[in-house]
C-alpha cells in the first residue's frame, strides 16, 4: 500500500504520500491542497470535507466541525464547552464519550467524536486512492502535542475503523522537525543545530524545540497553549462586530445562527487581509432580518481586541525552552509552521524572544503531512528510505503498579517526564501466582482537567513457580512505544539453568620457527566449567485493559462506516443516472431533427419524441426524487429506439466515408 501521512488539522487537512521516490501533498476531489475538516449529515447521504463546507452555512444544525478536539474527549472536560461553543451541533456525552447529535437520513442520531474521525479519514483515504490510483492501508497520523493516551487511542481506533492500519501516532510538530531533518541539506555531522519550531494553527499553539544533525533528530523539549489559535481571532473579531452591528444596525447575530456564521466567515476573511494590509473592509449583504452590515476594522484595532491572548503568546515557547535547558541564544534557527503564524504580531513577538529572526525553510501548511508521510514509508517493509533516527521526547511521567509480592515496592515510576521515546524497560516481579499491573500518571495535577489518571491495565496469567522455588521470576518488558502508548509488550518468566561452558584457553605463544601445521597437529582437550544463566523458561500471557474500543465495538463501527459509504456511494451515482438521463433527452431530441432526420420513419419519430416528452415530464415531477433502477430502465428505454436509428446513421456514414476512400484510391 502507499505510505499515507495526514496532518488532522481543526481548521483543514493535509495528506501527503511518499511515491516516486519522495514525498508528494495529494490533491482533493477540487485539486485543493488542504481539505475542510468538516462531515456534514444530510436525508440522505453525509457530505465529507469540500462538500461539507460548501453547504456548511445551509446546513449548520448538521454540520460537524472541530473533529479534532472532540477526539476521545472526556464528557467530564471542561473542554466540551468550549468546543460547544465553536460548534453549531449539539454536543452530547453517551457513555463517557463525546457525540455530535445530528439529523441523517430522516432521524436523529449520536455519532461518538471516534466514529466521526473515521468518517473523515476514510474520505481522505478515498481521494488519495482515487488520486494516486493505488491503494491505502497504512497511516502515520500527526495528532497534538498535548494528547493523552486517551485521545491517542481513540485515534488509533479511528483509523482502525476507516480500514487503517495505524503503523504510527506522531505529534505533528515531532513530523515536521522529521521533514526538516530528512530534507535539509547543509545539516552538521556532529554538534546538532537546536531548531525552535512553532505552528501556530486554527486552534492551537506548540513549539517544540529539536536538536538536529545529519541522520538524526531529537525532541528536547516542548510546550504549547492548547486554546491559542485562528478560531479565537476569529472568534473575537466576530464579538467585536456582533456588538457593532447590535448599535449600529439594531440587529443581534448572536440570536441568529446562519448571520453569525456568516460574520464569523467573513471575520476570517478580514482577518487575512489584515495579515498583508494596514484595513480591511467587511460588508455582509442582508444578515439578518434584510439588513445589510458593512464596517471595516484596522490592524490596530485587531491586535487591540486579542490583547488578552497575544499576552499568552510567548508562554509556549518559554515552556519548550525550560524543558530543553536552553536559552534563546543557544537556539541556532526558529521555524514558524501553521495558518495563524502568518499574523504579523505573533510574527513580531516570536521574533522578539528569540531577539532573532526566524527562517521558513518549511513550507508552512505542508510540512506536518511530508514528514507524517515519510515516517509511514519508515515503517513499510518494502519501501527503502533514507535512513533517519529520531527521537520523541515524553510529557507525562508514568508510573506501573502492582500488587506487592517479595519485591520491595508495589510501584516503580518507569518513565519520566522529559525522556525520550520509544524506550524499553525491564521490571522483575517474584510472582506465586497470576497478577494484574496498572500504568497510571504519577502527577495527576499536572494533566488536563478530567483526564483518567489511569491509563491501562494488565493481567498477566500462566504463572507458574518452578520445583524447588519460592516464586517465579517474572520479567515485564514495559514500553513507550513508537505511537507513545505506554504498554507491555510481553512477560515471561525466567528461571536459572546451568550450563556447560568451554573454558577459554590462552593462545600458547608460538616458538619462533615454529610451523603452524606442527601445533595443530596436536589438539588439547578442551577444560569445562559450569555456570548458571537466567534464561527464559515460559511467556505469560498479557490481556490489555485500556481506553480503545473492543474488537466488537470497532466491528460494528466499521461495518456502520461502510454502510453509510455505501449510501452515500449510491446518492452520487443515482444523481449521475439522472443527469445522465435528462443529458440524453436533450442531445436525442436534437439530433432527431438534424443529424437523424432522415434516418427514422415518420412513426418511430412520433413514438420516440412523445416518450422523450412524457420522461421528461416524469423527470420535473415524481421522477425528480427516484431511484437509480428507474433513471437506468428510462435511459435504456429509451436508448433502444435511439441507437436503433443511431446504428442506421453510422452505417451511412460508414458507407460513406468508404466511398471516399475508394475514390481517393482510384
Ligand atoms: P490546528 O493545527 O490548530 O488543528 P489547522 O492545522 O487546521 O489547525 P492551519 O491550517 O495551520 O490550522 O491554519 C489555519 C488557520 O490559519 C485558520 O484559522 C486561518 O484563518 C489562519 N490563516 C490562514 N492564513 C492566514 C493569514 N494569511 N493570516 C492570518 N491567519 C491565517
Ligand atoms: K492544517
Ligand atoms: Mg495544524
Amino acid at each position: 500500500s502507499t505510505p499515507f501521512g495526514v496532518d488532522l488539522g481543526n481548521n483543514n487537512s493535509v495528506i501527503a504520500v511518499a511515491r516516486n521516490r519522495g514525498i508528494d501533498v495529494v490533491v482533493n476531489e477540487v485539486s485543493n491542497r488542504a481539505t475542510p475538516s468538516v462531515v456534514g449529515f444530510g436525508t440522505k447521504n453525509r457530505a465529507i470535507g469540500e462538500t461539507g463546507k460548501n453547504q456548511q452555512t445551509s446546513n449548520l444544525k448538521n454540520t460537524v466541525t472541530g473533529l479534532k478536539r472532540l477526539l476521545g474527549l472526556s464528557t467530564e472536560s471542561p473542554d466540551l464547552q468550549v468546543e460547544q461553543d465553536y460548534s453549531t451541533v449539539p454536543l452530547v456525552g453517551k457513555d463517557g464519550q463525546a457525540c455530535a447529535k445530528v439529523r441523517y437520513q430522516g432521524e436523529q442520531q449520536e455519532f461518538t467524536s471516534v466514529q466521526l474521525v473515521a468518517m473523515y479519514l476514510n474520505k481522505l483515504k478515498d481521494n488519495t486512492e482515487r488520486e494516486t490510483k493505488s491503494t491505502v492501508k497504512d497511516i502515520c497520523l500527526a495528532v497534538p502535542v498535548w494528547y493523552t493516551e486517551a485521545q491517542r487511542r481513540a485515534a488509533a481506533d479511528a483509523c482502525k475503523i476507516a480500514g487503517l492500519n495505524p503503523v504510527r501516532i506522531v505529534n505533528e510538530v515531532t513530523a515536521a522537525a522529521v521533514g526538516y531533518g530528512v530534507f535539509k541539506t547543509d545539516l552538521p555531522e556532529s554538534d546538532p543545530k537546536k531548531v525552535a519550531f512553532i505552528d501556530i494553527g486554527h486552534s492551537s499553539y506548540t513549539c517544540t524545540v529539536a536538536a538536529i544533525k545529519k541522520g538524526e533528530m531529537k525532541v528536547i523539549g516542548t510546550g504549547y497553549d492548547k486554546h491559542f489559535g485562528g478560531r479565537d481571532f476569529d472568534k473575537a473579531i466576530t464579538e467585536h462586530f456582533a456588538d457593532e452591528f447590535k448599535e449600529k444596525f439594531k440587529i443581534d447575530i448572536r440570536t441568529n445562527a446562519k448571520a453569525y456564521s456568516r460574520v464569523l466567515a467573513a471575520s476570517e476573511k478580514l482577518k487575512k487581509v489584515l495579515s498583508a494590509n494596514s484595513a480591511a473592509p467587511i460588508n455582509i449583504e442582508s444578515v439578518m432580518n434584510d439588513v445589510d452590515v458593512s464596517s471595516q476594522m484596522t490592524r490596530e484595532d485587531l491586535e487591540e481586541l486579542v490583547q488578552p491572548l497575544l499576552k499568552r503568546a510567548a508562554n509556549p515557547v518559554q515552556d519548550a525552552l525550560k524543558m530543553a535547558g536552553l536559552t534563546t541564544e543557544e537556539v541556532d534557527s526558529i521555524e514558524l509552521i501553521g495558518g495563524t503564524s502568518r499574523i504579523p504580531c505573533l510574527k513580531n513577538t516570536i521574533t522578539e524572544i528569540f531577539g532573532k529572526p526566524f527562517s521558513t525553510t518549511l513550507n508552512q501548511d505542508e510540512s506536518i503531512a511530508k514528514g507524517a508521510a515519510f515516517i509511514c514509508a519508515m515503517h513499510s517493509p518494502t519501501l527503502r528510505v533514507k535512513p533517519f533516527k529520531f527521537e520523541d521526547i515524553n510529557l507525562h511521567s508514568v508510573t506501573y503498579f502492582w500488587e506487592q509480592g517479595s519485591e520491595d515496592t508495589d510501584h516503580l515510576e518507569v518513565f519520566q517526564k522529559g525522556a525520550s521515546y520509544p524506550s524499553t524497560k525491564i521490571i522483575t516481579l517474584y510472582r506465586t501466582k497470576d497478577f494484574e499491573v496498572e500504568a497510571k500518571y504519577t502527577h495527576p495535577e499536572d494533566l488536563p482537567p478530567a483526564t483518567n489518571t489511569l491509563i491501562a491495565k494488565w493481567s498477566v496469567s500462566g504463572v507458574e513457580v518452578p520445583e524447588n522455588e519460592e516464586s517465579a521470576t517474572c520479567k515485564l518488558k514495559v514500553r513507550q512505544d513508537p505511537s507513545g502508548f505506554y504498554t507491555i509488550e510481553e512477560s515471561y518468566i525466567v528461571a536459572e539453568k546451568e550450563f556447560k561452558e568451554i573454558v577459554e584457553q590462552p593462545e600458547p605463544e608460538k616458538k619462533e620457527g615454529e610451523d603452524d601445521e606442527e601445533a595443530e597437529a596436536e589438539p588439547k582437550e578442551p577444560e569445562y566449567k559450569i555456570v548458571k544463566k537466567l534464561v527464559k523458561t515460559k511467556d505469560l500471557n498479557v490481556q490489555y485493559y485500556g481506553p480503545t474500543l473492543t474488537k466488537s465495538i470497532l466491528d460494528e463501527f466499521h461495518e456502520k462506516e461502510f454502510k453509510m459509504v455505501a449510501d452515500d456511494k449510491l446518492v452520487a451515482e443515482t444523481e449521475e443516472r439522472k443527469n445522465a438521463l435528462e443529458e440524453y433527452i436533450y442531445t436525442l431530441r436534437g439530433k432527431l431533427e438534424e443529424e437523424y432526420k432522415d434516418f427514422a420513419s415518420p412513426e418511430e419519430k412520433e413514438k420516440l419524441s412523445k416518450m422523450l416528452m412524457d420522461t421528461e415530464e416524469w423527470l420535473y415531477d415524481e421522477g425528480y426524487d427516484s431511484t437509480k433502477g428507474k433513471y437506468v430502465a428510462k435511459y435504456e428505454e429509451l436508448a433502444s429506439i435511439g441507437n436503433l436509428i443511431k446504428g442506421r446513421y453510422n452505417a451511412k456514414q460508414a458507407e460513406l466515408k468508404q466511398k471516399k476512400n475508394e475514390k481517393k484510391e482510384a
